[in-house]
């Protein structure tokens, strides 16, 4: 599949690429059937959602891909509504002492006046599985299994195509999986995929696609190179994520600012040191969320002001750090200076500072080294500002979490994203631990962080990051289990 999602998920001409496998998504009104394929196509635009029944009226299609090729095509299909009423139609215009076939019998309903009339919905559902390969019949797990899904899977039996059930809603705590089991195997359906379309399991798609090459075993081959790719974008996702995260701990844990020594100045020079960090925190997010094909507004808290009642995102806040069991240092507590730890940096004035003055009196400023430059400053009155290490420790936290979050997240879910579950209990190692090296190597390195003046590329930082990503990879992988 194409990481580019408009690539992946494309509305359909009306000719279909030969060789692609062609499914119906077909089921009772409302079970979640778009919903499926906003998560399989992680297109959270596709179609449209809604919770009431009689949402999508018409056949809508979407292509994945891989390298560029159709390898499935899926087809959203209207919801069966009255499949009893249909059923007894059907004993009437072919009765069962004529002896047609399944496929013969639904041919002669879509050739009859009511599949333009009364039954039209369940006409455009019909045709369509008739010209597809095979049909994914998604259940609400919820719902009571009654005569009416059984009557729907006879008529969809009836068009001679393998049908895989998904049950939808497994997270719920009304599902009713183990009743829908055992009615599907009395109704000669045995293989069963439960894929809650709004948290799938991490390995939902893998099973949903080997249960397909089951059924249908001259398309294997498509769907295992489908399924190859789609782990390929998954660890090529996570990977991009996880350099994001790092290339923006690295940004803020080199950023230094200098002020003098003064109260009030200390202060402005805090607060502008916050703020950077806030933005660059702000602008990894945006591009979590984009390269996960979700929205800015999945994850609307943070746009929330920073100051007021919602502390619990404000990066700066001492008790959005106490929440997470970080230890919240003297910088901390001190009000206008939160967040802020006045530089410690020492190492080199006993001896450069002879050379250093000397350089500066005979105007030698352009030779100093950066180093220099700042010790000068030091000497001159000027002190410098960097970021607390509990609020490194609070970014990592929370964009692991986020990064998590992101990875369990179907794209037909609706509701904002939170973090807040994840994020607990998940901070003991980068707690205990001292900052990662790689983070102390950006301390004492400023002309790494991005949001400096001049930001020269280096190869050194660029090994950090490399470094530091699968540390946090180490990090992702030591979670827990999957919410529900
Ligand atoms: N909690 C939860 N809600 C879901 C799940 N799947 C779908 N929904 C919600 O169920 C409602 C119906 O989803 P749709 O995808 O529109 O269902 P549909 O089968 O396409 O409906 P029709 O087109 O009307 O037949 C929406 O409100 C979805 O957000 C799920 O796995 N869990
Ligand atoms: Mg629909």
């Amino acid at each position: 599949m194409k990481a580019d999602p408009a690539g992946m998920a494309r509305n359909l001409t009306p000719r279909s690429p030969d060789g692609a496998l062609k499914l119906a998504v077909v089921g009772h009104t409302n079970t979640g059937k778009t919903s499926l394929l906003r998560t399989l196509s992680r297109n959270p635009d596709f179609g449209e959602v809604r919770d009431s029944p009689g949402t999508t009226r018409h056949v809508e299609g979407l292509r994945l891909l891989v390298d560029s090729a159709t390898a499935v095509e899926l087809f959203d299909t209207p919801g069966l509504e009255d499949g009893m009423a249909l059923l007894d139609y059907l004993d009437v215009l072919a009765p069962p002492a004529e002896r047609l076939d399944g496929p013969a019998r639904i041919q002669r309903f879509l050739e009859s006046p009511e599949a333009m009339g009364r039954f039209e919905q369940e006409a455009r559902v019909l045709r369509k599985l008739l010209q597809c390969d095979a049909g994914i019949y998604v259940i609400d797990a919820r719902d009571p299994v009654l005569a009416k899904h059984r009557d729907e899977l006879t008529l969809l039996a009836a068009c001679g195509h393998p049908l895989l059930p998904v049950l939808n809603f497994t997270h719920s705590p009304d599902q009713r999986i183990e009743e829908w089991r055992s009615a599907l195997a009395r109704l000669g359906l045995h293989a069963v995929v439960e894929f809650d379309t709004i948290a799938p399991p991490l390995e939902g798609e893998d099973q949903l696609y080997d249960k397909l090459a089951l059924l249908l075993d001259t398309h294997a081959a498509t769907l295992r190179r489908l399924k190859e790719d789609i782990a390929r974008q998954r660890r090529q996702r996570r990977e991009d994520a996880l350099k994001l995260v790092a290339e923006m701990l690295l940004d803020v844990a080199a950023l230094r600012l200098s002020a003098p020594a003064e109260p009030e100045r200390l202060e402005q020079t805090a607060e502008q040191l916050r703020a950077l960090a806030r933005k660059r925190e702000d602008l990894t997010i945006d591009a979590l969320l984009k390269r996960y094909n979700f929205r800015s507004r999945d994850f609307p808290h943070r746009q929330l002001p920073l100051k007021g009642e919602r502390w619990d995102m404000d990066l700066f806040h001492p008790q959005a750090l106490k929440d997470v069991g970080l230890h919240v240092g003297k910088g901390m507590a001190a009000g206008a200076m939160a967040g802020a730890t006045l530089d410690m940096f020492t190492a080199g004035i006993s001896l450069g500072a002879a050379t250093l003055i000397g350089a500066a009196a005979g105007g030698l400023w352009q030779g100093v080294d950066k180093l220099g430059r700042r010790l000068l400053g030091r000497l001159r009155g000027y002190q410098e500002l960097t970021v607390d290490d509990a609020v490194l420790r609070l970014l990592a936290i929370r964009e692991l979490a986020l990064v998590a979050a992101l990875e369990r997240r179907g794209h037909a879910a609706q509701g904002p994203i939170d973090i807040s579950a994840l994020m607990q209990g998940r901070e003991e190692a980068l707690r205990k631990e001292k900052l990662p090296e790689e983070l102390l190597e950006a301390r004492a390195s400023p002309e790494w962080s991005t949001l400096a003046d001049h930001y020269p590329s280096s190869p050194r930082r660029a090994e950090a990051v490399r470094r530091l990503a699968s540390r946090l990879e180490a990090q992702l992988n030591g979670r827990g289990p999957e919410p529900n």
